[in-house]
């Protein structure tokens, strides 16, 4: 074979290496099949060959953009049902990728975050509200409130738009059409098997696709009726439909502008809230490292929990930012990446071939576990790891979260700042409950989240504070 010598397990006739990845955690099946196969392997999907990379020193020479890009293949392609060519679905030729990731830098950038910081301060005030009324015996579903946080967020900064998910038991029904469309785009990864269930499937999809398309297209339209609120309003939507690319001096048209939105949604219901909830996780599991954040939380926020946190206190919250990093680490809510190479390639020094077009993965949640990065105990949860001594001695293109090069998230500055105002906020004002004793399952869908993850909260006296109000009360009155 052509891929040879890299190894690769079984296969079975027709069907190859699909019938024997599971199907409901393929990602937690390639991370184990790794530990067996070494840090590259290859995988027959039906006649299509699958690369596989999970260590680190191949991973580094696979972030080389310039000789190896993103590829929207597989599950991703099929995401292109909702998100289009929006920025994460665009392949990187395409002319409205770099016009819209070059408008869009603005209104991404750090300028632009303080803009959006009341808005977040807005959504989270809901959240803790939520808890601070809740009953003694009443549970939280951690993944459920995270999200309805993170979709809230964006709806707000992104366009002006609540979906009120505080205010109501179900999700918002554009909510609802979301998470059965990537539902079913999972659903039917690799398998072009026509059956009954999978075209009734299909129609769905096609009836979800046209609702939120016509939702978003509503608000996009609304906007550009009232020209007096296309100046006001300092939301992505704004930016976008008065953004110029100045490479072509073109703007963004509105179908793109659609799919922009439905991406900014998908990526904003996906990602942020399982990040916040496996930090939720690990602040249980380890009272040392919550007593650091506690500690830190008083005194940078200060002792009334009905101040708001402003933009440069959350920017403060260093040791806070260690632990959502460390989090990002262990479970990488965007758990791989596709890549291929633009040229014929050889890697490994030159060991591994690599032809053209090869489609590669990018195993991130095994990098980030891989023993000759993150020494021989990778799996546990140690906030040092992104001490600036830690992170300086690193080798680079070993935590890769975020994706690689000029293909990384683009809302990586808006997820952190999001992520860090939330967990400020609730620990300023809760101890934190595992009723449970929960342990870590992930669940697995365009992203990995813990699954039946809940947890009960209770307020924090005065007491609970300690030594730190107190200090930090003398130094206000000083
Ligand atoms: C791209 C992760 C939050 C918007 C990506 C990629 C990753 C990623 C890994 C690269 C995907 C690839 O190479 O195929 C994350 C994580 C997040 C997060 C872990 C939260 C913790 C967000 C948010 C937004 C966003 C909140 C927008 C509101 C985007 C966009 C791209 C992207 C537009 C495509 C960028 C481009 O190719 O030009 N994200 N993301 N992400 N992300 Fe995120
Ligand atoms: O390798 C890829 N796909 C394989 C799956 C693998 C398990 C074998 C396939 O068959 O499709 C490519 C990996 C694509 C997954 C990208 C996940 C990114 C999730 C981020 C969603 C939210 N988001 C969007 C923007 N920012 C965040």
């Amino acid at each position: 074979n052509k891929l040879s010598p890299i190894p690769h397990p079984p296969k079975k006739p027709v069907v190859g290496n699909m019938l024997s990845l599971d199907p409901n955690a393929p990602v937690q099946h390639l991370v184990k099949l790794s530990k067996e196969l070494g840090p590259i392997f290859w995988l027959d999907m039906m006649g299509a060959p699958i690369v596989i990379v999970a260590g680190h020193d191949l991973i580094d020479e696979l972030s080389d953009e310039k000789r190896f890009d993103k590829t929207v293949r597989g599950s991703l392609r099929r995401v292109r049902a909702v998100g289009g060519d929006g920025l994460f679905t665009a392949d990187t030729t395409e002319p409205n990728w770099s016009k819209a990731h070059n408008i869009l830098l603005q209104p991404f950038g750090n300028r632009a975050m303080q803009s959006y910081h009341p808005s977040m301060v807005d959504i989270a005030e809901q959240l803790v509200k939520k808890w601070e009324r809740l009953n003694a015996d009443e549970e939280i579903d951690v993944v459920h409130d995270m999200t309805a946080l993170t979709l809230d967020t964006i709806g707000l900064c992104g366009f002006d738009y609540r979906f009120n998910s505080f205010y109501r038991r179900d999700y918002h029904p554009f909510v609802e059409s979301l998470v059965r469309s990537l539902e079913t785009i999972m659903m039917t990864r690799g398998l072009p098997l026509e059956n009954l269930w999978m075209q009734k499937r299909r129609k769905t999809l096609a009836q979800d696709v046209v609702f939120m398309n016509k939702m978003v297209d509503e608000i996009i339209a609304e906007r550009r009726g009232s020209a007096e609120a296309t100046e006001a309003k300092k939301d992505m939507l704004g930016a976008m439909m008065t953004g110029i690319d100045r490479s072509t001096g073109e703007q963004l048209d509105d179908i793109n502008i659609r799919y922009q939105i439905n991406t900014f949604l998908i990526a904003g219901h996906e990602t942020t809230s399982g990040l916040l909830s496996c930090t939720i996780y690990a602040l249980l599991k380890h009272p040392e490292v919550l007593k650091k954040a506690y500690e830190e939380v008083d005194r940078v926020l200060g002792p009334d929990i009905n101040a708001r946190p402003t933009y440069q206190q959350v920017t403060q919250l260093t040791y806070i930012t260690q632990i959502l990093k460390e989090a990002l680490r262990l479970w990488p809510p965007a758990p791989a990446y596709g890549i291929t190479p633009l040229q014929d390639e050889a890697i490994g020094g030159g060991k591994y071939k690599l032809k053209k077009n090869t489609f590669i993965t990018v195993l991130v949640m095994a990098l980030h576990r891989d023993p000759s990065v993150w020494g021989p105990n990778p799996d546990v949860f140690d906030p040092e790891n992104f001490s600036r001594e830690a992170e300086a001695k690193r080798p680079i293109n070993a935590w890769k979260p975020f994706g690689n090069g000029q293909r990384a998230c683009i809302g990586r500055g808006f997820a952190m700042h999001e992520a860090a105002l939330a967990i400020g906020m609730i620990l300023q004002r809760f101890k934190l409950v595992d009723v449970h004793r929960y342990q870590m399952h992930l669940k697995e869908t365009l992203t990995v989240k813990p699954d039946g993850f809940k947890i009960k909260v209770r307020p924090r006296g005065d007491k609970d504070r300690g030594v730190f109000a107190g200090r930090t009360a003398v130094a206000a009155a000083a």
